[in-house]
């Protein structure tokens, strides 16, 4: 796709989502343990779920599950009995669970003030304007064939942010499991990125299997071609 194309059809994205997952709305508590989401970049649901987690400013591992994806969606069917999805696992309580309304509720309830935002409890109105969002990057985050990394991948990005939007769908439609590491506006991870990245932008992807680390969504998309397409 043209990069000026892509860019604009990304920002619309974002402001069909009416700007949800641009700041954090309250900090939660950060969980001991990671918390493992199942999800694919374009499913609406999972979108919702993925606003939550900027807003409440939790990380999480993300493993991408594209429609026809043979490397994690097995995995969903094993633990939870269907391919659906988002699919969480809280290694911390040992909960798993489908559902995108539940899932929010839980995380607010667990790690955050125990209130849903407003904007993510309109029940379908919050549900369509993510149904719309997807609706106009039809053909971004579609499967490709992959070389599955040794290590996971990290990611630093927030839910609304256009580039990095492009970024996840690469890694959702290459399968790559990554650490998502939110940096929504108001994170208090953001001075810890700064020191180690040298300034506030993203996306920024760490891949510990090349020992590379960069910013620039074009220059990572194509990074991840390189090294993982087939
Ligand atoms: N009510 C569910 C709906 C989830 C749902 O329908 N997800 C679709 C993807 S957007 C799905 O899992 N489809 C089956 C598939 O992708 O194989 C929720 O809010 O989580």
């Amino acid at each position: 796709m043209n990069r000026t194309v892509d860019v604009v059809s990304s920002s619309l994205v974002s402001v069909a989502s009416w700007g949800l997952g641009w700041t954090v709305a309250t900090r939660a508590r950060t969980p001991a343990r990671l918390l493992e989401l199942y999800e694919f970049e374009s499913c609406p649901f999972c979108r919702k779920v993925r606003e939550a987690l900027t807003m409440f400013d939790l990380g999480v591992m993300v493993y991408p599950c594209p429609p026809g994806g043979t490397r994690f969606r097995p995995r969903v069917t094993e633990l939870g009995g269907k391919a659906m999805f988002p699919f969480l696992v809280d290694p911390n309580s040992e909960r798993q669970m489908y559902e995108s309304n539940e899932i929010v509720k839980y995380l607010a309830e667990t790690y955050g003030s125990g209130e849903v935002p407003l904007s993510l409890r309109l029940g379908p109105v919050t549900t369509m304007r993510s149904v719309v969002a997807s609706a106009l990057r039809p053909t971004m985050g579609r499967l490709r064939p992959s070389r599955a990394p040794e290590k996971p991948l990290e990611l630093y990005s927030f839910e609304a942010s256009p580039y990095s939007r492009i970024v996840r769908e690469a890694l959702s439609s290459l399968e790559l499991p990554y650490r998502l590491h939110n940096l929504g506006k108001g994170s208090a991870f953001r001075s810890e990125f700064v020191a180690r990245s040298g300034k506030m932008m993203v996306p920024y992807l760490v891949d510990p299997n090349e020992n590379v680390e960069m910013f620039e969504s074009a220059d990572i998309v194509r990074y991840l071609e390189r090294t993982y397409a087939q």
